[in-house]
């Protein structure tokens, strides 16, 4: 089942343009300041099955509407930065862009999940010249958009690989160790951030 329906057509183009007006952003800023904002950015359109396993765990209708303006993740963006300063930099920034709405945003880089993820959540809104769930043309679409540093997505690409491919038979002492090398990277992350902040004092 293709749970998106005709408005499934219209998703790479719109998550190619969200990638596009982020990148040119970034190289505005790197024109500025001479820094990279982010190290790289990658999109994906969520697949229907999951979609649809998603839809079903919220007890949502699998419509169309439960995929495209209840869920608001079917296009979802990820930014990697080197630094921790340069997320809420880059959310800063993507919050005063014309040409995307912040509707909603979770900050798990102050205060992790309790299992150690860690990732700043913005949820946009965009117009595009397509027609949407709701029949207007230019439509509004939404896109998940996640960022994290290096070391953040490293743990979590890591930690989904072993949650979803393996049976794990001992969770809570998994659990813990996750968790223990989530802290350790964050730790990582702070010190980096601090050797950056050093030199640029020298500077
Ligand atoms: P996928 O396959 O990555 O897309 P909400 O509707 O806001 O109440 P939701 O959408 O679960 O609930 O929100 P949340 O917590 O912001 O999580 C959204 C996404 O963040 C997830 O999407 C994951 O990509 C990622 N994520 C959240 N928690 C974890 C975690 O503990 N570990 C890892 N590795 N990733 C996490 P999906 O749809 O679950 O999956």
């Amino acid at each position: 089942m293709e749970i998106y329906g005709a408005y499934g057509n219209y998703l790479p183009e719109i998550k190619d343009e969200i990638m596009h007006k982020i990148d040119e952003l970034s190289q505005k800023v790197e024109k500025q300041d001479g820094e990279k904002l982010y190290e790289h950015l990658i999109g994906r359109i969520k697949c229907s099955y999951s979609m649809i396993e998603k839809c079903q765990r919220k007890g949502l209708d699998l419509t169309p509407k439960s995929a495209l303006n209840d869920c608001k993740d079917a296009i979802g963006i990820r930014i990697v930065c080197n630094f921790i300063d340069d997320i809420y930099k880059l959310v800063g920034f993507l919050k005063i862009q014309d040409w995307c709405v912040v509707v909603k945003e979770k900050d798990y880089v102050s205060k992790s999940k309790p299992n150690g993820y860690r990732s700043y959540h913005l949820i946009i809104k965009v117009s595009c010249p397509y027609p949407d769930i709701n029949g207007r043309i230019p439509g509004n679409y939404y896109a998940e958009i996640q960022l994290r540093t290096i070391a953040m997505d490293s743990w979590a690409s890591l930690e989904h690989e072993l949650k979803y491919k393996h049976n794990i038979k001992n969770p809570e002492q998994i659990g813990n160790e996750l968790k223990r090398c989530a802290d350790q990277l964050a730790s990582c992350d702070v010190q980096m951030q601090t050797i950056r902040q050093v030199i640029h004092e020298y500077d």
